[in-house]
């Protein structure tokens, strides 16, 4: 996902079968349990989103995907839902697969305590944040008062392209998450951004086709991931929440905080464009974060997501300013409507 193609890293391919499942004694998973039935949940860990996020420590780095003690606090205990019954990490909205490590087999009540240095962590990870984010989407009315949103099975490949490179590929759902530096899939925002581009497409297929639309559909993700973080962790529960990916980032940027974009930068059309998707969109994502600074999170969310239905493949900056302004009178009002238009308008993505 990053602009930046980091130096290429030989990723440390995990040591399946000795994985630490920390705190968790060989054997002490019941062999002979049975597979959930469908809609059951495990329990699991992940990080939430990530360490640099939840432990707010800017020292924490990579170490060649060791697991150290420093990194103990930013493993959260959470709920598996919506798993399909059928052993796997497969369930109602993505279906994991890795190419770099044996599968997840859930065969009980919770899941061992899979660490970062474990090829299942990111399994889960990848699991638990694409779930989640369609829950968050569910919870802003997607698939009830308004029309649904991605409300499909996906698949979750993590594999061992190099360089931090995990894309989405084009015309389809799916996600691919890769290797380099920090594994894609140990972030929470990084997951989530790929999903965002998912979301698009099941919205208008093949969205994002030139660099205003691409740098739209970039903004969009790296705004869906901050969403997602803030509403699985409690509004205003993160520290600088307008920092993207801020644990894969410490592959890639020296100075701290470290994140990948922010969305709270001060660039402006056309003068601060320079033609590259990911850079032009912290110019669409910055109005994205105004609007929900403005109208808090759930307002925003519903106006712009419900907004992308109307946007062309090969949408314009100000085409899709427009659309959004237009939905937001058509959701709420015309004062509603006036602070979209008035982000957009600051940032000259607007007349
Ligand atoms: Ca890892
Ligand atoms: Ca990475
Ligand atoms: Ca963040
Ligand atoms: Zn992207």
């Amino acid at each position: 996902m990053s602009s930046r193609r980091a130096r290429r890293i030989t990723a440390l391919v995990s040591t399946i079968g000795l994985c630490a499942a920390t705190g968790v004694a060989a054997g002490a998973t019941p062999v002979q349990a049975a597979p959930e039935a469908a809609g059951q949940d495990v329990a699991a860990t992940v990080f939430f989103p990530n360490p640099v996020q939840s432990t707010g420590d800017e020292t924490l780095t990579d170490r060649k995907d060791t697991d150290y003690a420093a990194l103990a606090p930013a493993y959260h205990q959470v709920t598996l839902t919506d798993l399909d019954g059928s052993g796997t990490l497969s369930g109602r909205y993505v279906r994991v697969r890795s190419e770099t490590g044996t599968a997840v087999a859930v065969t009980g009540p919770s899941l061992p305590a899979y660490h970062r240095d474990a090829d299942q962590f990111e399994q889960v990870m990848g699991y638990y944040w694409v779930t989640t984010a369609q829950h968050y989407l569910q919870s802003l009315g997607f698939g009830s008062a308004l029309p649904a949103v991605n409300d499909r099975q996906i698949e979750l490949r993590i594999n061992q392209y190099g360089g931090d490179n995990s894309f989405f590929r084009d015309t389809k759902a799916d996600i691919t998450l890769g290797k380099g530096g920090v594994d894609d899939a140990e972030d929470g925002e990084v997951i989530v951004h790929e999903y965002g581009h998912s979301v698009q497409d099941s919205q208008v297929p093949g969205f994002g086709t030139n660099l205003q639309s691409g740098s739209i559909g970039e903004g969009f993700s790296d705004y869906l991931a901050v969403a997602v973080s803030e509403w699985a962790a409690g509004s205003g529960a993160l520290g600088d929440p307008a920092c993207v990916a801020d644990w894969d980032s410490t592959s890639y940027t020296r100075t701290t905080p470290h994140c990948l974009r922010r969305l709270d930068g001060t660039k402006v059309y056309p003068a601060d464009a320079v033609g590259e998707v990911h850079a032009d969109g912290e110019i669409w994502s910055s109005a994205l974060w105004a609007i929900r600074g403005a109208l808090g999170d759930t307002r925003a969310s519903r106006v712009i997501i419900d907004a992308q239905f109307g946007f062309t493949a090969d949408t314009t900056f100000a085409a899709a300013a427009q659309t959004t302004v237009d939905t937001a009178r058509r959701l709420y009002n015309a004062g509603v409507a006036n602070t979209v238009r008035q982000a957009f308008t600051q940032r000259g993505l607007l007349p």
